[in-house]
């Protein structure tokens, strides 16, 4: 793989409602990957003036590499990273990089630092809140424990050792990706853990960097205790049918590689 700094980079962030958030996930981004990269927003239908704070910030510091785009109706989390997928593979990026929009992930050195592991030719590289202290960051304990219970039984399924499968800062190596059939997956919130199913199936390389999360009154809300149930429970669907294809038992319209 190519040098970090010589990659074509689009920092991707999905949006929904984040008018309070937005401007700041922007300016965290380092300045020269803020100068260079393309800085994607895609706003996902939100209610509020997401799409309007955007266009004025890109107005007001006449930021060219500033893109928008707004999904008229809501897509979901999953639907909204398959735009951001669509359009990077389809302007010649080597790399997209999600940051969310609600303010609850890093910026500044830890998005170099994640770049720079991806010259080992990894296919993700992740940030992991479970290596990064999530109860210092505010991460309610119900949320810790769920995510932690589920990591486990990922693991046991999968056959792998992650220390987490729901965090969604990460960087996806574009040659990887557009050999993923990423269009079948759910457009809902286990989109990303449906994402680490199918690379972690093909056995390409992923890597997991410790990263803080931040969940307090600067950030935006997060998914309900009752979301947090059906999430898990999409969860449990798509380790089902991983297993089952893999026996040979189902035939998957999901976990499965162009070439
Ligand atoms: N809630 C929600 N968020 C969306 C949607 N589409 C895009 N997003 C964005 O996706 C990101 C993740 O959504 P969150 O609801 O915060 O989910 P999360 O961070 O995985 O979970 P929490 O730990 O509960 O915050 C945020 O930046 C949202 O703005 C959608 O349909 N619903
Ligand atoms: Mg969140």
């Amino acid at each position: 793989m190519k040098d970090s700094t010589s990659m074509k980079i689009c920092i991707f962030i999905p949006a929904y409602n984040c008018e309070r958030t937005i401007v700041k996930v922007i300016e965290d981004i380092p300045d020269l990957l803020r100068e260079n990269a393309t800085v994607l927003v895609v706003d996902d239908g939100s209610f509020d003036k997401t799409s309007d704070v955007v266009k004025l910030y890109k107005t007001k510091n006449g930021m060219n590499n500033l893109v928008l785009i707004r999904n008229e109706n809501n897509l979901g989390y999953g639907g909204t990273q398959k735009v951001a997928f669509r359009h990077a593979i389809k302007n010649g990026h080597d790399i997209v990089f999600m940051v969310h929009g609600d303010k609850q992930h890093p910026g500044g050195e830890k998005l170099i630092e994640t770049l720079k592991m991806m010259e080992d030719n990894c296919a993700l590289v992740y940030g992991s809140r479970m290596l990064g202290d999530p109860k210092k960051g505010g991460m309610p304990f119900y949320k810790r424990m769920g995510s932690k219970i589920l990591t486990f039984i990922e693991n046991v399924f999968l056959e792998t050792n992650f220390s987490e499968f729901h965090s969604g800062f990460r960087a996806y190596n574009c040659s990887y990706l557009k050999r993923l059939n990423f269009e079948n997956l759910t457009n809902r919130y286990f989109f990303d853990t449906e994402m680490l199913i199918l690379i972690a199936k093909e056995g390409f390389r992923v890597k997991e960097l410790p990263i803080p999360t931040y969940y307090g009154p600067d950030s935006g809300y997060g998914i309900s205790f009752v979301e947090g149930v059906k999430y898990s429970l999409g969860i449990f669907k798509s380790l089902m049918e991983y297993k089952l294809s893999k026996k040979g038992l189902m035939k998957s319209r999901k976990f499965f590689c162009f070439f």
